[in-house]
């Protein structure tokens, strides 16, 4: 166990991977942090009981101890590195002060002990096994420093939330705030910027193998500087640096919170996170969840109407409320406003609704696709709006041309007003390009990066002109997410 200067108390724990580059198999260690915070202002109750003696340094030379009996007795790691120093530097010292601790307490003033009797290495291990998180009373990890109301204790704040491109605290946004920054900053001439704009020097530019499934350590947060395709399924388990020290690729993801990412278009259900996160998000956890009513029973009728899951599902999802499907249609019709929106929340940088209509009965592939969307228009001004409801500007959304690679949240990405210009014709910055008809300027880097940042895919087009752009970094041949022209 060490502590760092930050008040974390860490245990270092060992995983040994082995990873093909090249043909020849190299061996990779890794030393995973597992840090408690000690905030510098808590008063750390000691538990006499915990401490066996206490020992200054000039008392421990005295008897003889060496730094090996201090790692023996599972000691702290910088308490035994500043003994030994102490020690080399043959000086006195009646400050420094060891703990002997009783088993089974621990640390530096003897304050920790395991809930449970068995070995670091192992409480890990069951950790990960049990990252089945929404399903059990386990605690979330969440990410505290920031004030965030995101609606529900079971999607608090991860880390990866931060800076992702889409609003998740729905209070004030904070988790966008400031953003710019890393999208403004530029790299030197000898450094690759990853897509969420962080610089990584060149050489580790694809420098993994270019099997997708092994790449190991990307340099990038967003893993943006190899070129992958993302394994699906692999962080549920797994606690390497892969997966623990890593974001979700900007914007199209699903961050399930434990390194996995998943397209935006299949979270509903279809390939779920492991540990439910998106579930959490979605009706299938919350279908029979008498204390949240974001879903509506309007909506809930309609689905079980048009969306074949749970049409196949009907005795568990839908039978409490009618009897089939026909009864559910009929239901619908008859009780339900003609247009509604569901859930009550917006699902997309916090303005951004679904809504649908109760005669809508065609065919749901991933059941929840929005008959229509509603949205800020002050946020979004391009999309020509269809109708209001209520307060909402709305757009139906068989006007928006979608396909399975082109969805409602291309279209809303587009509206991120990071980059809004007040002037009427150029963008200020010689770095930024002006997204064609609107008044946001975004970065050239985002010319053909495989995403649609300017309305209508304007930056994804040819006229946007990447080549003559003579970034050395934009590979000719190569598919997203490395830039091409
Ligand atoms: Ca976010
Ligand atoms: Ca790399
Ligand atoms: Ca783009």
């Amino acid at each position: 166990m060490m502590i760092t200067d930050f008040n974390h108390d860490c245990f270092y724990s060992p995983i040994t991977k082995s990873a093909s580059l090249n043909e020849t198999t190299y061996i990779i260690e890794q030393i995973v942090e597992y840090c408690i915070r000690t905030l510098s202002k808590e008063i750390i109750d000691i538990n006499e009981k915990s401490i066996s003696s206490k020992l200054t340094f000039d008392e421990l030379k005295k008897n003889n101890i060496t730094s090996t009996d201090l790692m023996q007795w599972s000691s702290p790691i910088d308490l035994i590195e500043r003994y030994e120093y102490f020690l080399q530097m043959n000086t006195t010292s009646a400050t420094d002060v060891f703990y002997n601790c009783t088993p089974p307490w621990f640390g530096s003033i003897c304050q920790y002990r395991f809930v449970l009797n068995q070995s670091f290495s192992s409480f890990i291990q069951m950790r990960i096994d049990e990252r089945k998180l929404f399903d059990e009373n386990t605690t979330l990890t969440c990410y505290i420093h920031m004030k965030c109301d995101n609606h529900s204790f079971l999607t608090c704040l991860d880390w990866r939330d931060i800076c992702d491109g889409k609003v998740n605290c729905l209070d004030d946004g904070e988790d966008e705030k400031y953003c710019i920054e890393l999208e403004m900053n530029r790299c030197e001439e000898n450094e690759y910027q990853c897509q969420n704009g962080m610089c990584v020097n060149e050489d580790f530019l694809s420098d993994e193998d270019i099997s997708p499934f092994r790449i190991y350590n990307p340099e990038c947060l967003d893993g943006s500087d190899e070129i992958r395709v993302k394994d699906l399924a692999s962080c549920a388990r797994d606690s390497s640096f892969k997966c623990e020290d890593v974001l979700c690729p900007q914007h199209t993801n699903f961050n399930c919170g434990d390194g996995t990412c998943l397209a935006v278009e299949v979270t509903r259900g279809i390939i779920p996170c492991t540990n439910n996160r998106d579930r959490a998000m979605n009706y299938m956890f919350d279908w029979n969840n008498p204390v949240d009513a974001r879903y509506s029973r309007c909506f809930k009728t309609l689905m079980c109407v048009s969306y074949p899951f749970l049409s196949r599902n009907f005795d568990k999802y839908c039978k409490n409320l009618c009897n089939n499907t026909q009864e559910c249609k009929i239901q619908t019709i008859k009780d339900c406003p003609p247009a509604f929106i569901a859930p009550t929340l917006p699902v997309w940088d916090g303005h951004v609704r679904f809504g649908y209509f109760s005669n809508e009965t065609t065919i749901r592939r991933s059941g929840y696709e929005p008959d229509f969307v509603c949205y800020n228009k002050d946020l979004c001004s391009f999309p020509i709006p269809t109708f209001t409801l209520d307060s909402y500007t709305c757009l139906h959304t068989n006007q928006l041309n979608l396909t399975s690679s082109y969805t409602v949240y291309d279209i809303f990405r587009a509206c991120n007003q990071l980059f809004k210009t007040d002037n009427e014709n150029t963008c200020l910055d010689p770095t930024t390009v002006r997204c064609s008809g609107t008044n946001k300027c975004i970065r050239k880097r985002r010319i053909m990066d495989g995403f649609a940042d300017c309305y209508d895919g304007f930056d994804e087009s040819i006229a946007a002109n990447s080549c003559a752009l003579n970034d050395k970094h934009r590979f000719q041949w190569s598919s997203h997410p490395i830039p091409q022209c």
